[in-house]
């Protein structure tokens, strides 16, 4: 039998097969997958063929083979395993759950989650969650974040999830599609969730005071088969985010607004830093590149703040 994997808790796979039904699998042996060594050899998305196998008296079910990824997001460890969990493969578009505070999120974090879907093609919508809670200040700094994101060509949202704000543009972009919510811990994930499918109930929990950035209340990343023909999976909050096997000379690339730009440099391998005549450091004095967005592009080339790594890939 063939289907999807919807759930992952390491031992355990939440398989539904073409028929609709749903299979709690095993894996049989150890599964290699070229080039990456994961914690998980198998992730949520994932389309697996799977057989029935009699046990004794029980039926177990099986998976014995993986169909290629048509991309996935991955998360080095902190630790010295290096070892990569994968945390969802086979996605249409990724949405990012942005809050100003409880718990912050930096533009730098934003930075490197786009550059990453930006090598992968895998488009990002942004959504500015928790609109009801911010003072006329982070108003105005919303303002800012979205009109810089937008004039770049990204897709920007204002939500508020827990009260059901403009839930529906979200939906709009979900028809027929699958996505995944991405954000740290707090940002609201699973409250949109709920909300856009009031029958889910999933866990959801308020951020604790003493640690702004909140703890994990979703541990395990899971899809879910919404009624208005989209699926979402729900993922764990990612702490820090860094970009993983990219050249020094492509990182620029995928800044939209820098590679329009990059031809008019003088030198076709120009890194945008100390070099004479770049179209780039120019844009920038006059206020037509962002200083946040050229911050965050000399971090990710020097390799600063980049200790936790997550990654998008794309089978080519
Ligand atoms: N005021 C306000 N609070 C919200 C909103 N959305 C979510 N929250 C609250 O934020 C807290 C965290 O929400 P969750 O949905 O659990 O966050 P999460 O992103 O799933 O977190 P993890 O599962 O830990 O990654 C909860 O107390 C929610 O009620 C919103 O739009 N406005
Ligand atoms: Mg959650
Ligand atoms: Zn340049």
């Amino acid at each position: 039998m063939q289907g999807t994997v919807y759930k992952s808790t390491g031992s355990w796979y939440t398989v539904k097969s073409e028929d609709g039904g749903f299979y709690e699998c095993r894996i049989k042996g150890k599964f290699r997958i070229k080039g990456i060594k994961s914690t998980n050899p198998i992730a949520v998305g994932d389309e697996v063929v799977f057989d029935l196998e009699r046990v004794g008296d029980e039926t177990v079910a099986v998976i014995s083979e993986i169909k290629e990824r048509k991309n996935y997001i991955i998360r080095k460890s902190v630790n010295l395993s290096k070892q990569t969990h994968i945390i969802a493969t086979n996605l249409d578009q990724v949405f990012l759950l942005v809050t100003l505070n409880n718990p912050p999120t930096f533009t730098s974090f934003i930075d490197r989650f786009l550059v990453t879907a930006e090598a992968y093609d895998i488009p990002v919508v942004l959504l500015f969650n928790k609109m009801d809670v911010y003072d006329e200040d982070e108003m105005v700094e919303v303002d800012y974040l979205i009109q810089l994101y937008q004039e770049i060509g990204y897709h920007c949202i204002q939500i508020a999830a827990k009260e059901g704000d403009n839930i529906e543009r979200v939906k709009d972009f979900m028809i027929g599609k699958t996505s995944m919510f991405a954000g740290h811990s707090g940002v609201g994930k699973s409250t949109l969730v709920n909300a856009l499918e009031p029958g889910l109930k999933l866990k959801t929990a308020e951020i604790s005071q003493q640690h702004l950035q909140g703890q994990h209340t979703t541990t395990f990343a899971e899809m879910y088969d919404l009624s208005f023909d989209a699926r979402i999976i729900d993922t764990p909050g990612i702490k820090g985010f860094g970009i993983v096997d990219m050249e020094e000379d492509e990182i620029g690339d995928y800044f939209p607004e820098f590679f329009k730009l990059k031809s008019e440099c003088k030198f076709n391998n120009c890194l945008h830093l100390d070099e004479p005549k770049c179209a780039i450091k120019t844009a920038l004095e006059n206020d037509e590149i962002s200083w946040s967005r050229y911050r965050s592009y000399v971090q990710m080339l020097t390799g600063e703040d980049d200790n936790y790594r997550i990654d998008i890939h794309k089978e080519r």
